[in-house]
């Protein structure tokens, strides 16, 4: 039996929902409320320390961290293949993972954060902001930087340079492996664990304006959002729509 702890809106959830989509599995999912801090309660904290989404647990086993779990239900349920046959290829997918990981998925938190979630923090006495940070686990320094002002002009800039050069080292794969996916005919991991990051810069009006419609990084996404794990992946809901789509720019940066 397979459960997914998760949110719709969740580009973390929509990785693994994504995986499990393309893998042709049931699951069961139990939906983990943030404005809720359903997050950090002790019964969640027991399956995931780290107090984030999602967490699959398999057969009574809880595994954790979204990419990790890509490639478990990869290793566990291995047809259709999410991972190229040979070790170098193997190797590249990884290598990718590990980018994704550490430069656009942090990034894209960093403007999204501004954007998205600083009203709620603005609205907050700094005693009730304090208690809320007191709480949390990892993610208490990041959030203490973005404190109730938002993240500094400088942060944002650092994020959306990172943002970029994500774009651009997907066009270059594009250009090298042939495409259409990242590693070359099969989509893999590393496509699936990177679409919902670069879906939601275009959510957020982050793309940069080279990659409008019929660029190569626009055509990968598109092509990824035309497969039917897409529509399984995102239902309605999934998507992050802002009530004001005027001055994005200027909001992703320094609110105060
Ligand atoms: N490295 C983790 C990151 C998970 C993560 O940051 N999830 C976000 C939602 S996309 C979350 O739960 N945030 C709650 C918080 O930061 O308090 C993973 O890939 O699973």
């Amino acid at each position: 039996m397979i459960e997914l702890y998760h949110l719709p809106q969740s580009i973390c959830s929509q990785k693994v929902r994504l995986a499990l989509a393309e893998k042709g599995l049931n699951w069961t999912g139990h939906v983990v409320d943030l404005a809720r801090f359903d997050h950090l309660q002790p019964d969640y904290l027991a399956l995931n320390p780290n107090g984030v989404v999602p967490t699959l647990v398999h057969d009574g086993a809880a595994i954790i961290e979204s990419t990790v779990i890509c490639e478990y239900l990869d290793e566990v349920f291995p047809t259709p293949p999410l991972s190229p046959r040979d070790a170098p290829g193997r190797a590249r997918m990884r290598a990718w993972l590990r980018f994704i990981d550490e430069v656009p998925s942090m990034a894209v938190r960093v403007p999204s954060f501004n954007l998205v979630l600083l009203p709620a923090y603005q609205a907050m006495a700094r005693a009730e902001f304090e208690g809320h940070l007191a709480r949390m686990t990892i993610r208490r320094a990041f959030f203490r930087r973005m404190g109730q002002r938002g993240f500094s002009s400088d942060e944002v800039a650092d994020a959306m340079d990172q943002l970029a050069m994500t774009e651009e080292r997907i066009a270059r794969a594009l250009d090298q492996t042939g495409g259409p996916f990242l590693l070359g005919q099969e989509p893999s991991c590393a496509d699936l664990c990177l679409a919902p990051v670069v879906n939601r810069m275009q959510e957020l009006g982050l793309l940069t304006p080279g990659n409008s419609a019929g660029s190569s990084v626009r055509l990968w996404l598109d092509r990824l959002r035309a497969r039917p794990s897409w529509a399984l992946a995102y239902p309605p809901g999934s998507e992050m729509t802002l009530a004001d789509e005027t001055n994005r720019t200027e909001k992703a940066g320094h609110a105060g």
